[in-house]
């Protein structure tokens, strides 16, 4: 008798091309998406309609696109296992946000804190886009009848809106979406600023020393490390206050698996300088393959253009039938 195989649950989840990625999106979010790939039918986005919530230059939107997917692959997401595409080559994604906007309140994104963020720093440009960011987020996830989206900290308020847009719509019109759940990965590390360590580490940071690239040499990486931003304790513990050596022990116990008890004792007596040394030479082999790779990617424009055209047709048959589905419980004539 054949042997019954039981489905693979569908993991959604993207990045913004929005600079270079960099090492908080790759310990943060890239190395668990590759980890999943075997368990999971893993869906990825490179999120680039996301990206122009905040205003990009055209020829550096185009090259940061191209040099982000690179750099997922790089990272280890497997073109034949996962589905990789591109989000703004998938048509569905902008019509069902539209549709999604209709069946979300505005009290709802007023109470979403990285549009308060993201509007505090944009001051100038507070665009709609900004404001209904969540609804497109939504729909990238709700298209793909996702069962598990992996989330940040930082995600968990978007994936709940896009449960209760979920469960609203599927309210009116009966099981149109799937209603996702988070999922939460076991070394899903938080990664700080190294310059500021009481902010997250992000691509569009305007200072350099803050982030840690896949792009930076490993020379780069070794002097980011040593000006990282500590304290005057000298002594290599975690704990409340210290949030320059916690960032730094999340990071290397991220990258080597020790625990930070581990950590603590083999720095025990040690210096910070010794410590930033070694977290900086761990940092540069987790990231020398990744750096390889992404040379022999960048280099094969059309390998990639091959990788993207296939996962995106794909994304667009798939999604389009919960697209239409959706239309024609609202009412739409086909
Ligand atoms: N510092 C971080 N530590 C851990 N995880 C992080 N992520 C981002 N920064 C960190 C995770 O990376 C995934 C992709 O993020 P995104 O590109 O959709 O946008 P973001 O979270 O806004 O990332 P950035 O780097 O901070 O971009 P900008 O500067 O454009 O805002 C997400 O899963 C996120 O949790």
């Amino acid at each position: 008798m054949e042997q019954q195989t039981e489905k693979k649950k569908i993991v959604f989840s993207a990045i913004q091309p929005s600079g270079t990625i960099t090492l908080g999106n790759y310990l943060g979010a890239v190395k668990n998406w590759v980890a999943m790939q075997d368990e999971f039918n893993c869906i990825y986005a490179l999120a680039d309609l996301h990206t122009i919530t905040v205003r990009q230059e055209p020829a550096q939107f185009r090259k940061n696109i191209i040099d982000a997917y690179a750099s997922i692959l790089a990272c280890g997401i497997d073109a034949e296992k996962s589905l990789f595409f591109m989000q703004s080559h998938v048509t569905t994604h902008a019509q069902l946000a539209w549709l999604l906007n209709c069946y979300t309140q505005f009290g709802e994104l007023s109470r979403m804190t990285q549009f308060k963020d993201k509007s505090a720093k944009h001051a100038d440009n507070v665009n709609a886009g900004l404001f209904t960011y969540p609804a497109l987020m939504a729909a990238d996830i709700l298209l793909y009848q996702a069962d598990m989206v992996p989330v940040g900290a930082d995600q968990k308020q978007h994936l709940e809106l896009t449960r209760n847009i979920a469960e609203r719509f599927n309210g009116l019109y009966g099981n149109v979406f799937k209603v996702p759940e988070p999922y939460i990965p076991k070394n899903g590390a938080r990664v700080m600023s190294l310059q500021d360590p009481t902010k997250k580490m992000s691509k569009s940071d305007e200072n350099v020393n803050a982030c840690v690239t896949l792009m930076d040499s490993p020379e780069t990486i070794m002097k980011k490390f040593k000006r990282a931003v500590t304290d005057s304790e000298a002594k290599v513990r975690y704990a409340e206050g210290k949030d320059g050596i916690n960032n730094l022990m999340t990071i290397y116990s991220a990258v080597t698996g020790l625990t930070f008890e581990q950590i603590e004792k083999d720095f025990d007596g040690k210096g910070y300088g010794d410590f930033k040394t070694a977290v900086g030479e761990a940092v540069v082999e987790e990231l020398r393959p990744v750096r390889e790779r992404y040379d022999k990617y960048i280099a094969d424009k059309s390998y990639m253009q091959e990788c993207y055209r296939k996962a995106d047709e794909i994304a667009q048959k798939f999604s389009q039938r919960t697209l239409d589905k959706a239309m024609k419980k609202i009412g739409f004539v086909k």
